[in-house]
Protein backbone atom coordinates (compact mmCIF):
# COMPACT_ATOMS: atom_id res chain seq x y z
CA UNK A 1 0.00 0.00 0.00
CA UNK A 2 1.48 3.59 -1.23
CA UNK A 3 0.24 5.29 1.96
CA UNK A 4 0.88 2.88 4.43
CA UNK A 5 2.33 4.95 7.12
CA UNK A 6 0.08 7.98 6.66
CA UNK A 7 -2.96 5.38 6.75
CA UNK A 8 -1.86 4.11 10.10
CA UNK A 9 -1.43 7.79 11.39
CA UNK A 10 -4.88 8.98 10.02
CA UNK A 11 -6.79 6.19 11.55
CA UNK A 12 -4.66 6.34 15.23
CA UNK A 13 -5.01 10.10 14.90
CA UNK A 14 -9.09 10.22 14.56
CA UNK A 15 -9.06 7.61 17.02
CA UNK A 16 -7.45 9.83 19.89
CA UNK A 17 -8.77 13.02 18.95
CA UNK A 18 -12.78 11.13 18.84
CA UNK A 19 -11.33 9.51 22.96
CA UNK A 20 -10.08 12.87 24.09
CA UNK A 21 -13.45 15.01 22.85
CA UNK A 22 -15.31 11.82 24.47
CA UNK A 23 -13.79 12.59 27.86
CA UNK A 24 -15.30 15.64 27.58
CA UNK A 25 -19.25 14.94 25.81
CA UNK A 26 -21.69 15.72 28.09
CA UNK A 27 -19.39 16.68 31.19
CA UNK A 28 -20.28 20.50 31.07
CA UNK A 29 -23.90 21.84 31.02
CA UNK A 30 -22.78 25.44 30.01
CA UNK A 31 -21.59 24.58 26.69
CA UNK A 32 -25.90 23.84 26.36
CA UNK A 33 -26.39 27.28 26.60
CA UNK A 34 -24.22 27.59 22.76
CA UNK A 35 -26.96 26.30 21.37
CA UNK A 36 -28.35 29.64 20.14
CA UNK A 37 -25.07 30.33 18.68
CA UNK A 38 -25.03 26.43 17.66
CA UNK A 39 -23.93 27.65 13.76
CA UNK A 40 -20.91 29.82 14.84
CA UNK A 41 -19.93 27.72 17.68
CA UNK A 42 -16.45 27.22 18.32
CA UNK A 43 -15.76 25.44 21.38
CA UNK A 44 -12.46 25.01 23.69
CA UNK A 45 -12.78 21.11 22.45
CA UNK A 46 -12.63 22.21 18.82
CA UNK A 47 -9.27 23.62 19.79
CA UNK A 48 -7.97 21.42 21.94
CA UNK A 49 -8.58 18.14 19.63
CA UNK A 50 -7.02 20.74 16.22
CA UNK A 51 -4.15 20.97 18.26
CA UNK A 52 -3.39 17.83 18.97
CA UNK A 53 -4.05 15.89 15.25
CA UNK A 54 -2.19 19.42 14.01
CA UNK A 55 0.95 18.14 16.38
CA UNK A 56 0.93 14.96 15.13
CA UNK A 57 1.02 15.73 11.62
CA UNK A 58 3.70 17.50 11.57
CA UNK A 59 5.28 16.05 14.11
CA UNK A 60 5.47 12.72 11.20
CA UNK A 61 5.21 14.88 8.29
CA UNK A 62 6.92 18.19 9.13
CA UNK A 63 7.10 19.16 5.26
CA UNK A 64 3.26 18.76 4.58
CA UNK A 65 0.52 21.35 4.25
CA UNK A 66 -2.41 20.90 6.41
CA UNK A 67 -5.52 23.14 5.92
CA UNK A 68 -7.65 22.77 9.10
CA UNK A 69 -10.92 24.30 10.20
CA UNK A 70 -8.87 25.91 13.37
CA UNK A 71 -6.08 26.94 12.16
CA UNK A 72 -6.49 27.84 8.25
CA UNK A 73 -3.66 26.92 5.90
CA UNK A 74 -0.42 26.30 6.99
CA UNK A 75 1.67 26.37 4.07
CA UNK A 76 3.88 23.45 3.04
CA UNK A 77 5.04 20.99 0.25
CA UNK A 78 1.69 21.91 -1.64
CA UNK A 79 2.07 18.14 -3.11
CA UNK A 80 0.57 16.63 0.16
CA UNK A 81 -2.20 18.30 1.96
CA UNK A 82 -4.18 17.53 5.02
CA UNK A 83 -7.65 18.60 5.46
CA UNK A 84 -8.82 18.51 9.09
CA UNK A 85 -11.97 19.06 11.18
CA UNK A 86 -11.27 18.20 14.30
CA UNK A 87 -15.05 18.45 15.49
CA UNK A 88 -17.16 18.78 13.02
CA UNK A 89 -20.56 18.86 14.58
CA UNK A 90 -19.82 21.31 17.43
CA UNK A 91 -23.47 22.23 18.10
CA UNK A 92 -24.31 18.98 18.48
CA UNK A 93 -21.70 18.20 20.97
CA UNK A 94 -22.18 21.28 22.48
CA UNK A 95 -26.04 20.00 22.76
CA UNK A 96 -24.75 16.72 24.39
CA UNK A 97 -25.94 15.37 20.58
CA UNK A 98 -23.93 11.85 19.57
CA UNK A 99 -23.91 13.10 16.29
CA UNK A 100 -20.58 14.31 15.96
CA UNK A 101 -17.14 13.20 14.34
CA UNK A 102 -13.54 13.87 13.10
CA UNK A 103 -12.68 14.34 9.98
CA UNK A 104 -9.13 13.85 8.39
CA UNK A 105 -8.50 13.76 5.05
CA UNK A 106 -4.58 13.73 2.77
CA UNK A 107 -4.18 14.93 -0.63
CA UNK A 108 -1.57 13.66 -2.81
CA UNK A 109 -1.03 15.92 -6.18
CA UNK A 110 -4.64 17.38 -6.06
CA UNK A 111 -6.29 14.02 -5.14
CA UNK A 112 -7.96 12.66 -2.15
CA UNK A 113 -6.09 9.45 -1.06
CA UNK A 114 -6.54 8.66 2.38
CA UNK A 115 -9.81 9.56 4.63
CA UNK A 116 -10.88 8.81 8.23
CA UNK A 117 -14.54 9.82 9.92
CA UNK A 118 -14.85 9.17 13.54
CA UNK A 119 -17.78 9.48 15.20
CA UNK A 120 -16.71 8.29 18.87
CA UNK A 121 -19.92 8.75 20.99
CA UNK A 122 -21.40 5.93 18.51
CA UNK A 123 -18.27 3.92 17.63
CA UNK A 124 -18.34 4.69 14.20
CA UNK A 125 -15.00 4.66 12.61
CA UNK A 126 -15.51 5.23 8.67
CA UNK A 127 -11.78 4.90 6.21
CA UNK A 128 -10.93 5.03 2.50
CA UNK A 129 -8.44 4.76 0.84
CA UNK A 130 -7.92 5.47 -3.14
CA UNK A 131 -8.97 2.39 -4.71
CA UNK A 132 -9.12 0.29 -1.99
CA UNK A 133 -12.78 0.58 -0.67
CA UNK A 134 -14.65 2.57 2.11
CA UNK A 135 -15.04 0.68 5.64
CA UNK A 136 -17.28 1.23 8.77
CA UNK A 137 -15.02 -0.50 12.04
CA UNK A 138 -13.12 -2.43 9.18
CA UNK A 139 -16.22 -4.11 7.37
CA UNK A 140 -16.37 -2.58 3.81
CA UNK A 141 -19.22 -0.45 2.97
CA UNK A 142 -21.03 0.62 -0.24
CA UNK A 143 -23.96 2.88 -1.22
CA UNK A 144 -27.51 1.54 -1.40
CA UNK A 145 -29.08 0.56 -4.31
CA UNK A 146 -31.90 2.68 -4.28
CA UNK A 147 -32.69 4.05 -7.76
CA UNK A 148 -35.96 6.01 -7.84
CA UNK A 149 -36.36 9.46 -5.78
CA UNK A 150 -39.65 8.53 -4.26
CA UNK A 151 -38.48 5.42 -2.66
CA UNK A 152 -35.11 7.81 -1.16
CA UNK A 153 -34.08 8.93 2.51
CA UNK A 154 -31.83 12.07 1.97
CA UNK A 155 -29.58 13.98 4.14
CA UNK A 156 -29.43 17.82 4.26
CA UNK A 157 -27.12 20.36 5.87
CA UNK A 158 -26.97 24.13 4.68
CA UNK A 159 -23.17 24.69 5.33
CA UNK A 160 -22.10 27.63 5.09
CA UNK A 161 -25.23 29.15 3.18
CA UNK A 162 -26.71 32.04 5.28
CA UNK A 163 -29.33 32.48 3.06
CA UNK A 164 -32.22 31.08 4.76
CA UNK A 165 -34.72 31.86 2.09
CA UNK A 166 -32.49 29.92 -0.15
CA UNK A 167 -32.10 26.92 1.82
CA UNK A 168 -35.98 27.33 1.86
CA UNK A 169 -36.90 27.19 -1.21
CA UNK A 170 -34.44 24.06 -2.10
CA UNK A 171 -36.28 22.19 0.48
CA UNK A 172 -39.38 22.83 -0.82
CA UNK A 173 -38.57 21.78 -4.45
CA UNK A 174 -36.31 18.16 -2.87
CA UNK A 175 -38.72 17.11 -0.05
CA UNK A 176 -42.37 16.24 -2.11
CA UNK A 177 -40.09 13.92 -3.83
CA UNK A 178 -38.38 11.83 -1.96
CA UNK A 179 -39.33 9.37 1.20
CA UNK A 180 -38.00 11.87 4.01
CA UNK A 181 -35.38 14.23 4.26
CA UNK A 182 -33.20 14.09 8.00
CA UNK A 183 -30.55 17.11 9.20
CA UNK A 184 -28.08 15.37 11.33
CA UNK A 185 -25.89 18.05 11.96
CA UNK A 186 -22.35 16.74 10.89
CA UNK A 187 -21.14 16.44 7.32
CA UNK A 188 -18.58 14.19 8.04
CA UNK A 189 -21.60 11.77 9.47
CA UNK A 190 -23.61 12.38 6.31
CA UNK A 191 -21.31 11.93 3.88
CA UNK A 192 -20.39 8.36 5.75
CA UNK A 193 -24.30 7.64 5.88
CA UNK A 194 -24.70 7.85 2.21
CA UNK A 195 -21.51 5.41 1.80
CA UNK A 196 -23.27 2.90 4.35
CA UNK A 197 -25.93 3.03 1.80
CA UNK A 198 -28.06 4.11 4.90
CA UNK A 199 -29.40 7.07 2.76
CA UNK A 200 -29.66 7.41 -0.70
CA UNK A 201 -28.07 11.07 -0.67
CA UNK A 202 -26.72 14.16 1.23
CA UNK A 203 -26.54 17.68 -0.42
CA UNK A 204 -25.64 20.86 0.99
CA UNK A 205 -24.84 24.49 0.50
CA UNK A 206 -21.38 26.64 0.78
CA UNK A 207 -20.45 23.64 2.45
CA UNK A 208 -16.03 24.77 3.99
CA UNK A 209 -13.41 21.67 2.20
CA UNK A 210 -12.20 20.51 5.58
CA UNK A 211 -16.54 19.55 6.50
CA UNK A 212 -16.52 17.55 3.55
CA UNK A 213 -13.28 16.05 2.15
CA UNK A 214 -13.22 12.61 4.24
CA UNK A 215 -16.78 12.29 2.94
CA UNK A 216 -15.76 12.81 -0.45
CA UNK A 217 -13.03 9.88 -1.16
CA UNK A 218 -15.93 7.97 1.25
CA UNK A 219 -18.76 8.16 -0.99
CA UNK A 220 -16.45 7.73 -3.78
CA UNK A 221 -14.96 4.66 -2.59
CA UNK A 222 -18.49 3.11 -1.54
CA UNK A 223 -19.31 3.30 -5.16
CA UNK A 224 -21.70 6.73 -5.01
CA UNK A 225 -20.96 10.19 -6.72
CA UNK A 226 -20.15 13.24 -5.57
CA UNK A 227 -20.48 16.34 -7.91
CA UNK A 228 -21.87 20.17 -7.70
CA UNK A 229 -25.24 20.92 -8.09
CA UNK A 230 -24.27 21.14 -11.94
CA UNK A 231 -21.92 18.22 -12.51
CA UNK A 232 -18.59 19.40 -11.65
CA UNK A 233 -15.84 17.62 -9.46
CA UNK A 234 -15.10 18.73 -5.97
CA UNK A 235 -12.05 21.21 -5.44
CA UNK A 236 -11.16 22.06 -1.61
CA UNK A 237 -12.62 25.06 -1.72
CA UNK A 238 -16.35 26.31 -0.20
CA UNK A 239 -19.02 24.81 -2.64
CA UNK A 240 -22.66 23.40 -3.06
CA UNK A 241 -22.32 19.74 -3.34
CA UNK A 242 -24.49 16.63 -3.66
CA UNK A 243 -22.94 13.14 -2.42
CA UNK A 244 -25.28 10.47 -4.08
CA UNK A 245 -25.42 6.75 -4.64
CA UNK A 246 -24.94 7.49 -8.07
CA UNK A 247 -28.22 5.76 -8.70
CA UNK A 248 -30.34 9.17 -8.09
CA UNK A 249 -27.79 11.46 -8.95
CA UNK A 250 -28.58 13.04 -12.11
CA UNK A 251 -32.55 13.12 -11.14
CA UNK A 252 -31.27 15.42 -7.94
CA UNK A 253 -29.38 17.60 -9.77
CA UNK A 254 -31.83 18.54 -11.84
CA UNK A 255 -33.80 19.40 -9.27
CA UNK A 256 -30.82 21.32 -7.37
CA UNK A 257 -29.39 23.07 -10.14
CA UNK A 258 -32.32 25.70 -9.87
CA UNK A 259 -31.06 26.17 -6.57
C1 LIG B 1 -20.89 21.87 10.69
C2 LIG B 1 -21.37 20.88 9.65
C3 LIG B 1 -22.89 20.94 9.63
C4 LIG B 1 -23.21 22.24 8.97
C5 LIG B 1 -22.67 23.38 9.81
C6 LIG B 1 -21.22 23.22 10.16
P1 LIG B 1 -18.75 22.33 12.25
O1 LIG B 1 -19.51 21.74 10.92
O2 LIG B 1 -20.90 19.64 9.70
O3 LIG B 1 -23.45 19.86 8.94
O4 LIG B 1 -24.59 22.38 8.73
O5 LIG B 1 -22.85 24.56 9.13
O6 LIG B 1 -20.39 23.56 9.07
O7 LIG B 1 -18.73 23.80 12.08
O8 LIG B 1 -19.53 21.90 13.44
O9 LIG B 1 -17.42 21.72 12.16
Amino acid sequence: MLYHSASHLIERLSKEAGEALMRHFRKEAHLVSLRSSAKEAITTYDRMADSLIVGRIKEAYPEHSLLTEESGFLAGDPDWLWIVDSLDGTGNFANWNPLFSVCIALMHLNELVLAAVYAPAIDELYLAEKGNGAYLNNARISVSEVSRLGESYLLYCEGGERDRARTGRTLNRVYPQAIDIRKLGSAGLETAWVAAGRAEAYFTTSIDPWDVAAGVLLVSEGGGKVSDFRGSEWRAERSDLLFSNGRVHSVMMEILQES
